[in-house]
């Protein structure tokens, strides 16, 4: 199968091949097939880089941060505060101030609901979230409207899982306060126009978070070009550690928003009278954090751009059209999600079968996919759909993945008829 995807000059090339000798993982098998791995956007797997960081700074450096005067810890905080400064080149913030460690999108979200949001919205205020999002960046909303009195307002998609940027517009008003969206839909690929989405609730002063879970891994990042207020992901979708990810808020933002969880680390003096709080970022960082974490997701990032984002997007791109493109020659496949915008992900239906059965089956084959409503249970609703198979792809993955999906989905055509 050749790539369908015209080659333009000058797209940089990543040898997806030598990319794979990186990530030991592939090497195994998977009922006796060897594995292929099309569930990155649930989670993608580690390079060698990444875990001989982890290894390295566990082995030999760790002790607790910001808080000892020997030399342990002073290595740990270089480490842990040496990897916010690589996460803020990585997403070109202004300050490492900007960079809250947190365990991932989810908790990212979360802390800006429960500290921005919460103690700022009132009954009338309105919070608007697009028709496709994750779970994490809907129910942290409506806890919100719950705990405020405000209204969750939702702007719709059409069935191509395009984003209706006329229909949000619509729904823009004074009394919106927050826009929280997807940068990339983690069930369809949807990529959202970003910047036009904050350029538009800018305009009626809103504030808005992104949930950059799924678009991290697969572009360049840039939360001053993008003038986002908020910009949340995951380390274990970016080659990273679980259990690591990052908030990163405007300074000014960040500055005026009350601290979210107590305890070490986020206070500057304590007494049963009065306690103040640290400066950012620690302030958002109470107790001891995932170190290692950082370390690792740090290294991913060095990892990420030694193969370079350009180079990256083109790769998965011509995955994406090339996928796309097979699955359609077999019989009763649907693609679901077909916006031309795309990053990194095709889901889809075949007549007559439930996901979970064909998820079954690739798995047989070796095949790793996931099945499901993807967390994005209202999106399913919209489609109709009580679930999709979804391929997502990453660095490793090849053509040959491709051949290896389709060949699957052709057995499983002949077992279900
Ligand atoms: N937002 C988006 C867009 C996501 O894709 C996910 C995880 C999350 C938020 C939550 O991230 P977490 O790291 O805090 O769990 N998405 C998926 C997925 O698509 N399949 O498994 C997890």
């Amino acid at each position: 199968m050749a790539a369908t995807a015209p080659r333009v000059a000058n797209t940089p090339v990543l040898d997806a091949e030598r990319v794979r000798r990186d990530f030991p993982i592939l090497d195994r098998t998977v009922n006796g097939r060897p594995l292929v791995y099309l569930d990155s956007g649930a989670s993608s797997q580690r390079p060698v880089a990444v875990l001989r960081a982890v290894e390295e700074y566990e082995t030999h450096s760790h002790a607790n941060i910001h808080r000892g005067v020997h030399a342990l810890s002073q290595a740990a905080t270089e480490a842990f505060e040496g990897a916010r400064e690589r996460v803020r080149r990585f997403i070109n913030a202004r300050s490492t101030k900007e960079v809250i460690f947190v365990r991932g999108t989810t908790e990212a979200i979360n802390l800006v609901a429960q500290t921005y949001a919460r103690p700022r919205l009132k009954a009338g205020d309105e919070i608007i979230v697009s028709e496709l999002e994750h779970h994490a960046n809907i129910v942290p909303w409506q806890m919100i409207c719950e705990q405020t009195g405000a209204t969750l307002k939702v702007a719709p998609i059409n069935t191509r899982g395009e984003f209706l940027f006329d229909e949000y517009v619509k729904l823009l008003s004074p009394r919106t306060k927050i826009v929280a969206v997807a940068h990339v839909s983690n069930a369809l690929g949807t990529v959202l126009p970003v910047k036009k989405i904050v350029d538009a609730a800018h305009a009626q002063g809103a504030v808005v978070l992104v949930d950059g879970a799924q678009a991290v891994p697969h572009s360049h990042v840039d939360v001053r070009a993008l003038g986002c207020d908020f910009y949340a992901f995951s380390g274990h979708k970016l080659y990273g550690p679980t259990g690591i990810g990052v908030l990163y808020g405007r300074e000014e933002l960040l500055q005026s928003m009350p601290p979210w969880q107590g305890g070490g680390d986020m206070i500057l003096t304590v007494s049963f009278d009065k306690t103040t709080y640290n400066d950012l970022p620690a302030k958002f960082e109470a107790g001891t954090p995932n170190i290692s974490g950082a370390v690792g997701l740090a290294a991913a990032m060095d990892y990420i751009e030694s193969l370079g984002l350009d180079a990256i997007a083109a790769h998965e791109h011509r995955l994406v059209e090339l996928a796309s493109a097979e699955l359609q020659k077999i019989p009763g496949i649907q693609l679901i999600g077909t916006a031309p915008n795309k990053a990194s992900i095709v889901s889809f239906v075949m007549d007559g079968v439930h996901p979970h059965d064909l998820g079954t089956i690739l798995d047989h084959e070796g095949v790793a996919v996931r099945t499901g409503h993807h967390c994005a249970m209202p999106l399913m609703t919209f489609l109709g759909l009580p679930a999709t198979v979804r391929a997502s792809f990453a660095v490793y993955n090849t053509a040959n993945d491709v051949k290896s999906l389709v060949s699957a989905l052709g057995k499983a055509r002949e077992v279900f008829g």
